[in-house]
């Protein structure tokens, strides 16, 4: 049995930190475009959503190469954190961690509340899946007055 459920974990774990099953353009990147790592700000925040080597589609839209805007603010790393390898292969949640742009939005303004915030954009396929491999920005933390 312990050799079975080992064989189990084996070819489900890589799975899991693949991402979803949506090949991305392993050289596509998401970025913040106004803000920078140690970036001090006042609320309300606008947040522009860079992407090169793939392009923006609503959710829902099944086209090679393209994906929808995610921002997760103060949560772990995208694949971190108690829900992390279950975000990675079954999709993102929709709270106030976890921002949706569906509609191919790339930016928004939001309201902060006075502190430091950690924010990180997450290309989602159209079930807003990370790709495989995930294509996401680097993890900033922005200050708000
Ligand atoms: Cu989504």
């Amino acid at each position: 049995m312990k050799a079975i459920l080992a064989t189990v974990f084996c070819l489900l774990a890589p799975l899991a930190w693949a991402g979803g099953e949506t090949p991305s353009n392993p050289d596509a990147e998401v970025y913040f475009v106004n803000l920078s790592d140690g970036d001090t700000v006042t609320s309300p925040v606008t947040v522009v959503f860079g992407l090169r080597g793939m392009g923006v589609a609503p959710a829902g839209t099944e086209k090679e190469n393209t994906g929808h805007h995610h921002l997760l603010i103060d949560r772990p790393p995208l694949g971190q954190g108690e829900d992390g390898a279950d975000e990675l292969a079954y999709g993102l949640p929709a709270d106030d961690n976890h921002l949706h742009f569906g509609g191919g939005q790339t930016e928004v303004t939001l309201e902060l509340a006075p502190g430091t915030h950690t924010l990180q954009l997450v290309l989602g396929d159209a079930d807003h899946v990370p790709h495989a491999t995930p294509i996401v920005s680097e993890v900033i933390t922005i200050t708000v007055e």
